[in-house]
């Protein structure tokens, strides 16, 4: 995303300059794809077809499209169908081709379009650029215009036409739309396998963001039914006519919340279109989705700065005012205020500029006064117009200020007794010999079977192993002083060596790579969620920083006489099978508990299932699981911890209804949070 909006400000100023800008061909996108796409990773991938929608977002905010629809068709081909205006098709005066042709075809080509005068107002991205590099990158795209009564399509190969545009059909006038349909080029991507729940978790945020405009979803790569053995789609659809409200909801589904009717302001200020909306809740997270143009901004900005400088000031004016904080007390702090607090930003602006390690904080000085005064003025407004919700927000603020004053003595008095300080590291670690931190890695392992294994299995130059065992306390309601005590999370806290709470320090971290292996069922799940939600809370620098992973063992190992090998999903073994000559899919039902991993020939092959860490030997747990040759590891991201974090809200919290609901109609993905 970052890299994308750098090239589309880079268009913005450069549109009108020179037309040798406006006619760069593609050549420099299939160089270096990275700096168009950010990366040819996944999210380089995935950003392919977010570059396409924003395109049907911007004609939804010119006020010209209502819905699109994406669809993941067999093969990883992308098909995304909007009912905008579509392309023009008519001859372009700088290139003299098709528009269509110009803007599928040259690179910036957007900027045409996006200028003031072109009379072509757009608030998100700016359109072509995106259209253009998604051609580019793809071994093939197909472009398909409904306009004038007629269906207009172009197809390309590598970004090159194939033949002119041409009419393909009619559709009645008044019929308007455009549908691109790519197929990511493997020669440019590391993998070409889109991942439907990142779809759909984006454009769940695109439609809370693009209020009244509708988009749907469908995954047809092949799904195939257990119970009818028939080939189905999942599909989803949404769309919010409440905008970011009903985002602020949808956080907060399932929670206690504080102020009922949540607040909202769309407003623009400075030239900066500014929307907000708030609720709090009696959590003790605080959940802020910032965006800029529809762009999240995870590392935050101005627009969040100013956030929070108006709403510390509006609250505490209030609460003066209407003498719910006395003369006597201390006026309520900026930390005060985010327990709870579960609120949404988007700032739609010109020239939006990003800086911060990846490109996640929004710069634009003007911003921080825009969101400032828009939600002073608001909010000022709204406490005076819901007393009940202002004295709701205040007195919850108020109660984490108390609690604050004395976690954070309790907290001085643990450190100082030295909880962790100078503690000997745990007996149940099994350190490493190297000491330099960049090198180490700390395995905490599931179970004192899985964990003994993994000690004869390391390489102690480098892996250290700590088995964990035991209750796990339960993170969110438990205090810094208890966590700093208790049996599972005591011992990891001093192997880290960073201490915890204020007395953090980054700088003592004692390994690099911090990496929890638990077994693929329900009871290792819950020991990751909980892990996870533990670093994310505790130690997120952790997270951000890149340091923590989960350790994938593999499902099935594959032997044929002297060669074996690890499959770590389903197609894996499928693919190995076939290498090994195998046509049929071989079904190993899994071991029942304590049972032998059950073992299938087929062939002269022998196909043996993994059920856990446990029923692997030390040599094995090494060659498919620690090698760092060999082994397969998720970085965790700070989006993973998030998700981690909001399962764990809803396993562990407070509200027994939905935690019922939850794990009832979701006992599946309730496994799958790690993934
Ligand atoms: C250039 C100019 C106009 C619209 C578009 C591009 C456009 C691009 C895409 C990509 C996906 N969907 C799209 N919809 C529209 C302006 C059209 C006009 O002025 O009539």
């Amino acid at each position: 995303m970052a890299a994308k909006k750098t090239s589309k400000k880079a268009v913005k100023k450069d549109y009108g300059a020179s037309s040798i800008q406006v006619l760069e061909g593609l050549d420099p996108v299939r160089k270096r794809p990275g700096m168009y796409i950010g990366g040819t990773g996944l999210t380089g991938l995935h950003h392919m077809i977010w570059e396409v929608v924003d395109n049907a977002i911007d004609e939804a905010m010119a006020g010209h499209a209502t819905s699109c629809r994406v669809r993941i068709l067999p093969d990883n081909i992308i098909e995304v169908t909007d009912n905008g205006r579509g392309i023009p098709v008519d001859k372009h005066p700088t290139t003299k081709k098709s528009t269509l042709e110009t803007v599928l075809t040259v690179l910036h080509a957007g900027g045409k379009f996006g200028g003031e005068d072109s009379g072509y107002k757009v608030s998100g991205g700016l359109h072509g650029v995106g259209v253009s590099v998604v051609n580019a990158l793809s071994e093939w795209t197909r472009a398909e215009v409904r306009r004038d009564g007629k269906v207009w399509m172009q197809e390309y190969k590598q970004g090159k036409p194939q033949k002119d545009v041409k009419a393909i059909g009619k559709v009645p006038k008044g019929e308007t739309g455009t549908t691109i349909t790519f197929k990511p080029d493997a020669t440019i991507f590391e993998d070409v396998r889109f991942n439907f729940d990142t779809i759909v978790k984006h454009l769940r945020n695109q439609a809370y963001l693009t209020k009244g405009f509708k988009i749907m979803i469908e995954d047809a790569r092949e799904v195939l039914d257990e119970k009818t053995d028939a080939y189905k789609a999942k599909h989803y659809g949404f769309y919010f006519d409440a905008g970011i409200i009903s985002f602020v909801k949808f956080l907060n589904r399932g929670k206690n919340v504080k102020n009922t009717t949540p607040f909202y302001v769309e407003r623009t200020e400075e030239g900066v279109e500014v929307a907000v909306s708030l609720q709090y809740t009696d959590g003790y997270n605080e959940r802020l989705h910032a965006f800029a143009n529809n762009v999240a901004n995870p590392e935050g900005g101005t627009h969040v700065a100013g956030f929070r400088a108006a709403l510390t000031r509006t609250l505490n004016t209030y609460a003066r005012k209407n003498n719910i904080l006395k003369e006597k007390d201390d006026n309520l702090s900026q930390e005060d205020m985010r327990e709870g607090l579960t609120c949404v930003i988007n700032v739609k602006l010109g020239d939006p500029q990003f800086e911060g390690q990846t490109k996640g904080k929004l710069n634009n000085v003007e911003v921080r006064g825009a969101v400032n005064t828009a939600v002073s003025e608001a909010l000022t407004e709204y406490l005076e117009q819901h007393p009940k919700d202002a004295k709701a927000i205040i007195e919850k603020c108020v109660l984490t200020a108390k609690a604050r004053t004395a976690a954070r003595a309790a907290k001085d008095a643990v450190l100082r007794k030295g909880a962790l300080e100078g503690m000997t590291l745990p007996g149940k670690l099994a350190d490493c010999s190297s000491r330099k931190a960049e090198d180490s890695e700390l395995y905490i392992v599931e179970g004192d079977s899985a964990g003994g294994s993994a000690k004869q299995g390391r390489d102690r130059h480098f892996q250290a192993i700590l088995p964990m065992r035991g209750k796990l306390v339960n993170v969110e309601k438990t205090t810094l002083d208890k966590i700093v005590k208790s049996d599972s999370l005591k011992p990891i806290i001093i192997a880290l060596g960073v201490g915890i709470g204020e007395a953090l320090n980054m700088d003592k971290l004692r390994y690099h790579k911090i990496i929890i292996m638990a077994d693929a069922d329900v009871d290792g799940s819950h020991i990751r969620t909980l892990l996870l939600t533990f670093f994310y809370r505790q130690f997120r620098e952790l997270v951000e920083r890149g340091h923590i992973y989960i350790a994938q063992p593999p499902l099935y190992q594959i032997k044929k006489g002297k060669k074996v090998e690890y499959a770590y999903v389903e197609a894996d073994k499928v693919r190995i099978l076939k290498e090994f000559g195998v046509t049929e899919d071989v079904d190993v039902e899994e071991s029942e508990d304590g049972e032998e991993a059950p073992e299938k020939k087929v062939g002269g092959v022998s196909i043996q299932r993994y059920k856990g860490l446990g029923e692997m030997n030390p040599e094995q747990l090494w060659d498919t699981t620690m090698d760092p040759e060999h082994r397969k590891m998720l970085q965790v991201t700070i989006e993973d911890a998030e998700a981690a974090d909001n399962v764990f809200d809803l396993l562990m919290g407070s509200d027994v209804a939905p935690r019922k609901h939850f794990i009832q109609t979701h006992a599946k993905s309730v496994e799958n949070i790690d993934v």
